[in-house]
């Protein structure tokens, strides 16, 4: 399953998810041909969830027969596999691509009638050529992770469509852009209309020139259309219509929302009125799925955080599973998604596919995940080295690429840094990730008092400012009348003294707590020992979502029921 609503009625779109063959290879003494598949394996799916694959970390090649009718153009989309994937179509290559946490896609020109087949090679381990999957904590897993659909189509089609709502003089109005591509050999015209709330929309004629992308754009009214809120959240299906010659050619289905969001005076807004983020950060992590969480699941997470008393989550630290921003544009959550990097020195940073893997990640999560109502900011590179100059020229081009892509979301990035922070002038919101009560003993209003004043003295004054982690290890089960460190007793405390100290001052704009579910993480030397049964337990939930005791004293902030001091 790729969206929660049909994407076309007239393109033929094909679920490859199922059993694929498996096999795990080695790179180096490998010939596609004679390889022999030993396992069957689900996709969606991590291969470390069979039982002979538990730690495995290295390659391995899926395989999938697909059979068509007639002869036509195809295009595989996959939307995630981990981390480097190579695809490869009756032993051709068509596509390789980096990255586990976005979709790419690749075209068969003029497939023949009958079966085919396609492998995907797939490679977890860790060097320099992968710059943001690197040993972490977090758990890198292994294979195609998310689902893989083959659409067949002519050889002009929609690639994409991006939605932007924008309220002036009191109403609403859509700017509508659709990317058309022409994988044919001549130019050709086509027109395109559209199709929202009953009101029916022309963007004209237009031309693309043989193997190009051409893009109409066209604003239009919709002054009856209702806001999309966490209270109301409102969708609306934009239903794009491709015609060449008076004939249909191609349709593309999006669901789009009606909402603003706008910085102001040190505080966020949400359609005009001032929102505080009430939040977990949450990683997509299961002991029995890895990271292809299923729809089911998906479900039950979002059930938990909402009678957390939640209204928002943070995508620490990828771009999620679009399923899951689907539910919270449904259920109106709000989403904090970020790009890939957790923790990189500026060592690291300077590794030389650093900087094409950023760039290919940031554009590939707002081109992806533009339309999602629920996604209210964009962020970057979780506690790298924007303490440096040289970092801070990494997050100025970063934060200067995902503004010219989307200028209709503020920006921020998670910082650890402190006073040494250099990069708060950068971003539309300040955010902190800050420990108080784990990794020290510092008072947590007292810290946060002091964060405003780091914000304001180096480029951060008049912007919000968001408590973008805190919180402290639990190991569920170890309860223990002593509150000693590790047991769910002084867990819930520290998050307690947390969330009093946020919820009770006006000028923090958000708290995401350190974290929703305890996750897997690599098992490694140096600090990565300090995790305990190879896991990160701050979750509120364990890693099979069963509540610790801070549960509820997160239910008493984040519903309002507790008394603030
Ligand atoms: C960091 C980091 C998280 C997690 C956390 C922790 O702030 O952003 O990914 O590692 O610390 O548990 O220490």
């Amino acid at each position: 399953m790729t969206r929660l609503f049909q994407t076309n009625e007239l393109r033929k779109v094909t679920l490859l998810d199922g059993m694929w063959d498996f096999t795990p290879i080695d790179t180096n003494d490998m010939n596609l041909g004679q390889l022999s598949y030993a396992y069957k394996l689900a996709v969606p799916g991590c291969w470390e969830m069979h039982p002979e694959l538990l730690t495995y970390r290295g390659s391995g090649a899926y395989r999938k027969r697909v059979t068509i009718k007639e002869k036509t153009s195809l295009r595989f989309v996959f939307k995630g596999v981990s981390h480097t994937a190579k695809v490869y179509f009756d032993g051709k290559l068509i596509i390789e691509h980096y990255n586990a946490y976005t979709a790419f896609d690749a075209i068969v020109d003029e497939a023949e009638a009958g079966e085919h087949e396609l492998i995907v090679l797939a490679d977890n381990s860790f060097g320099e050529f992968s710059a943001l999957h690197i040993p972490n904590d977090y758990y890198t897993y292994g294979g195609i992770n998310r689902s893989v659909s083959m659409e067949e189509l002519k050889s002009l089609f929609i690639e994409r469509i991006a939605f932007t709502p924008v309220w002036e003089n009191g109403g609403w109005r859509g700017i509508v852009q659709a990317y058309v591509r022409n994988i044919g050999v001549e130019e050709q015209v086509y027109r395109l209309s559209f199709e929202l709330g009953g009101k029916l929309m022309d963007l004209g004629e237009g031309r693309a020139a043989a193997g190009s992308i051409s893009v109409s754009e066209a604003t239009f009214d919709f002054s009856e259309a209702e806001a999309w809120s966490p209270e109301n959240p409102v969708l609306y299906m934009l239903k794009a219509r491709l015609l060449a010659d008076d004939a249909d050619v191609d349709d593309l289905i999006e669901r789009v929302g009606f909402r603003a969001v706008t910085t102001k005076d040190g505080k966020i807004q949400l359609n005009g009125q001032d929102i505080v983020f009430k939040g977990v950060n949450r990683h997509e992590d299961h002991p029995m799925v890895g990271s292809a969480i299923p729809l089911q699941l998906m479900a039950v997470d979002a059930d938990l955080i909402t009678d957390m008393g939640c209204n928002s989550v943070r995508t620490s630290h990828y771009p999620n599973d679009e399923l899951f921003l689907d539910l919270c544009d449904e259920r109106g959550i709000l989403v904090w998604e970020e790009n890939h990097a957790r923790g990189l020195s500026l060592e690291q940073m300077r590794n030389p596919n650093f900087r094409w893997q950023c760039e290919q990640v940031n554009r590939e999560m707002v081109e992806q995940h533009f339309n999602h109502p629920s996604i209210v900011i964009w962020a970057i590179l979780n506690e790298c080295a924007s303490d440096t100059a040289e970092g801070r020229e990494m997050y100025k081009e970063q934060l200067e690429q995902i503004r010219a892509l989307d200028a209709s979301r503020p920006l921020t990035f998670a910082s650890h840094h402190r006073a040494k922070e250099l990069c708060f002038d950068l971003a539309d919101i300040v955010s902190f990730n800050l420990y108080p009560g784990w990794y020290g003993d510092e008072d947590p209003g007292e810290l946060c008092d002091l964060a405003r004043g780091w914000a304001d003295a180096s480029g951060g004054l008049g912007k919000p400012m968001i408590m973008s982690e805190f919180g402290g290890d639990g190991y569920y089960g170890h309860r223990d009348p002593s509150r000693v460190r590790g047991t769910e007793e002084r867990q819930a405390d520290i998050i307690e003294a947390n969330l009093s100290a946020y919820t009770s001052r006006p000028f923090v704009s958000g708290m995401f707590i350190w974290q929703y579910c305890d996750c897997r993480v690599t098992e490694g030397t140096d600090w990565l020992l300090t995790r305990a049964g190879t896991q990160n337990s701050k979750g509120i939930v364990d890693r099979y979502r069963r509540p610790k005791l801070a549960y509820t004293a997160v239910q008493r902030y984040f519903k309002g029921e507790a008394k603030q001091n």
